[in-house]
């Protein structure tokens, strides 16, 4: 695949920027989780789905950790899915985009933001596909929450029973689930790729701020299963006070604090 690796670090230091404006005009902005899955939402959509314009079976990708949505929000805005007007009036009654993603607003394929439905959705979307002979792809991006949910694992083994090539889900696993490290007090959840290869994906773990990695190692799967890209990400990726602090979950910065944010994005 050619891939530019220096416009995909161009489009994420915007978007982040982006996602820092909005974050100024409402209260409680949920900028940390959108930052952590950055990469990830800027190489599903720019670099592995085919849009609708580019083929009759276009690919769909479903926002599984709703509350990342700003991630995809700004990469809709650029692609002009949705208009800046929409942006602008994020999470105001005149306007039509919430705190998490809506069936019904452009772009958006499912309703998420209740943790562990993503997975279930995702693999009925891909057997779908499937039946009606169509050859579009299912991306989906989940967080760590969401792999101590029941429903997302009943699922996953519905996707390898199936053997659905056609789904490729990305783990956005910055170790954080609420304001505990999965890692201190849920040691159970590790290794990840190693339970879902038991339910039948194929797995691998890369770095999930490497865009490039990320990308290889959609280019370089086996196929035959469903996929399951294990992306180690940092909470609040390129904002120094916000890695890995979980008050940053949920908080909008004050100016002081927006203005360091984006001396450091145009700095990095
Ligand atoms: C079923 C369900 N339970 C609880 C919540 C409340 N909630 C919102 S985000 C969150 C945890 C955030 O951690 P994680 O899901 O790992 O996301 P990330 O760290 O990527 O932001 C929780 C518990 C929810 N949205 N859905």
């Amino acid at each position: 695949m050619t891939y530019d690796i220096e416009a995909a670090r161009s489009r994420c230091k915007r978007y982040r920027t982006r996602i820092l404006e909005i974050s100024q005009q409402v209260q409680a902005l949920h900028v940390a989780p959108a930052f952590s899955c950055m990469e990830i939402t800027d190489v599903i959509y720019n670099e592995l789905m085919r849009w609708p314009e580019q083929t009759k079976s276009p690919d769909v990708f479903v926002m599984s950790k709703g509350h990342g949505c700003m991630s995809q929000y700004v990469i809709l805005e650029d692609r002009g899915v949705l208009e800046k007007l929409d942006l602008d009036n994020y999470c105001k009654p005149e306007g039509r985009l919430g705190a998490h993603p809506d069936y019904g607003v452009p772009g958006i394929e499912a309703s998420t933001g209740s943790l562990g439905h993503g997975m279930g959705l995702v693999t009925g979307m891909a057997y779908g596909e499937r039946m009606i002979g169509g050859d579009g792809i299912i991306y989906s991006i989940l967080s760590d929450g969401e792999c101590q949910e029941g429903s997302t694992w009943e699922a996953a083994m519905m996707a390898g029973n199936k053997f659905l090539e056609n789904l490729i889900v990305f783990v956005d696993n910055n170790d954080f689930s609420g304001l505990e490290r999965m890692s201190e007090g849920h040691q159970a959840f590790y290794p990840l790729q190693e339970k879902f290869e038991a339910f039948g994906f194929e797995g691998i773990t890369v770095d999930g701020h490497d865009a490039e990695a990320i990308l290889n190692a959609v280019g370089e799967r086996k196929g035959g299963r469903p996929l399951v890209v294990i992306c180690k990400t940092i909470k609040g990726k390129g904002v120094s006070y916000m890695e890995h602090v979980p008050i940053w979950h949920y908080r909008s910065p004050n100016q002081e604090e927006y203005t360091q944010a984006l001396k450091e994005l145009a700095e990095a």
